[in-house]
């Protein structure tokens, strides 16, 4: 058994008894109050769900186990599993083990890359990553166990154990789709001595003479792993999940909800949207003309990508960390630039916009910038990688609401017309 599920065991059970204690006394009092503006308005604000592992303060961000993201940005994304898991950061001891256990379940069964081959040549890099989760559901040890009839308070091990599983599988995946889709060549070898964001960063095969791309790798999947609860793909994913299907299906159904533009899609429509200004102007475009493309944009009835958000009602701190990185190590770069040309000009004119909440950048108005200049310049690739990040929130969510002994999650649904009479009363 390896040191997280030693220590999951050992701290678990008396987390447990807090929250029935905590439950049992105070399940009587009223936390949210829903209008009905927020019935038809995506529950926006409705607190009915509880996630442990992270939050989101609109006026802050990420928060991770009670630590800001920008304390914690130079972290491995293995370290920031462990820390959504179990609230710790692990020691050095505890990185060494994880990074075992990671390594000895990256083995892909070969019919994954059977099944990718057999897809058809133009599939969206998304619906071939999540295929190739769905089509592993065959190994799962949760859905073995509870066919074998394993206690509901043990439901969170076997959960734990695929969710492991899964996770040391996709850097691999990931870079196989990389390869195939667009032509790259061969799959390449993993490096069992690199950590698990570097080890991708080496089978996508980009080259990378100072290091730096794995270090952008490493970024990456720290910064798009979590994001409390109620955003499409971890609420998605809870709620399969909460079926008591295993984590094959409930992690490839919440990427499935990843990939749509409002949400993980929109960081392959953001670039897409920078080039479109630079191929329109024929050159960087100053202010003046990139405010004169957001209007236009506005006014052609569509979003302009990788600004505002559900929750958040400043700039996002994952989007400060990619402008940091990309201040250091590509200052030049013509569309880096421009990126933060967008920062200085976007913001004023969606503050012009009264029905927009959020006019600052969100996570995804950076990433592809960075992504371009190394080379990866497949736009429709970059949900795959937000997913490979995201996996790590997601499985955490799913072993903690299964540890807690969660139900099914089943909110209530009422006809318009019902509606209409119970205001009207
Ligand atoms: N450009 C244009 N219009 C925008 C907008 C933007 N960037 N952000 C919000 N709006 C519009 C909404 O479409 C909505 O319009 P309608 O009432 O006509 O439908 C109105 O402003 C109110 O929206 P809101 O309450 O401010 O924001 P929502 O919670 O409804 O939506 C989000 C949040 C992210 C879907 C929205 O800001 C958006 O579409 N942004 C662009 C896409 C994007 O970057 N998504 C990535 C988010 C991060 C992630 O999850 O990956």
């Amino acid at each position: 058994m390896g040191l997280l599920k030693e220590k999951l065991e050992k701290e678990l059970p008396a987390l447990i008894k807090e929250i029935r204690e905590f439950t049992k006394e105070n399940g009587h009092k009223v936390v949210s109050e829903v209008k009905l503006s927020q019935v038809y308005g995506g529950l926006r604000g409705v607190k009915g769900l509880v996630c442990d592992t992270s939050e989101v303060p609109p006026d802050k961000g990420l928060i991770i186990r009670g630590i800001e993201l920008k304390e914690i940005t130079d972290k491995l994304p293995e370290e920031i599993f462990w820390l959504l898991l179990t609230g710790d950061l692990p020691n050095a001891t505890e990185l060494k083990d994880l990074q075992r256990e990671l390594n000895e379940r990256a083995d892909v069964p070969t019919y994954v890359w059977d099944v990718l081959d057999a897809m058809p040549a133009d599939s969206h890099p998304m619906a071939m990553f999540n295929t190739a989760i769905l089509v592993m559901q065959r190994e799962s040890k949760f859905a073995k166990a509870y066919a074998d009839g394993v206690q509901k308070v043990d439901y969170w091990k076997s959960t734990l154990e695929e969710s492991l599983d899964v996770i040391a599988k996709l850097p691999a995946i990931g870079a196989y789709v990389y390869r195939k889709r667009f032509d790259k060549g061969d799959r390449i070898a993993p490096d069992t001595t690199l950590d698990w964001g570097a080890n991708y960063a080496h089978m996508l095969g980009i080259e990378d003479k100072d290091g730096t791309f794995a270090e952008l790798m490493q970024l990456y999947l720290t910064l798009h792993c979590d994001h409390e609860g109620g955003n499409v793909s971890a609420y998605s994913s809870a709620t399969i999940s909460s079926a008591l299907s295993d984590i094959y299906y409930s992690l490839s159904g919440g990427l499935n909800g990843l990939a749509g533009p409002l949400h993980g899609l929109a960081n392959q429509e953001c670039l897409k949207w920078i080039i479109e200004t630079e191929e329109k102007f024929g050159h960087a475009p100053t202010p003046a003309e990139l405010e004169k493309f957001a209007w236009e944009t506005l006014a052609s009835g569509k979003v302009v990508p990788g600004y505002g958000h559900a929750v958040l009602r400043i700039t996002d701190p994952r989007y400060d960390a990619f402008l940091k990185f990309g201040k250091k190590h590509m200052p030049e770069d013509p569309i880096f630039k421009t990126v933060s040309t967008v920062f200085d000009v976007v913001p004023g004119v969606l503050r012009q916009v009264k029905k927009i909440k959020d006019p600052w950048p969100n996570v995804d108005a950076g990433s592809g910038a960075l992504l371009y200049h190394y080379g990866m310049k497949e736009f429709s690739y970059y949900t795959v990688l937000f997913s490979i990040s995201r996996a790590l929130g997601i499985c955490s969510q799913s072993v903690i609401a299964r540890a807690y002994g969660l139900p099914i999650i089943r909110p209530k649904s009422m006809p318009t017309k019902k509606y209409m009479e119970m205001v009207k009363d």
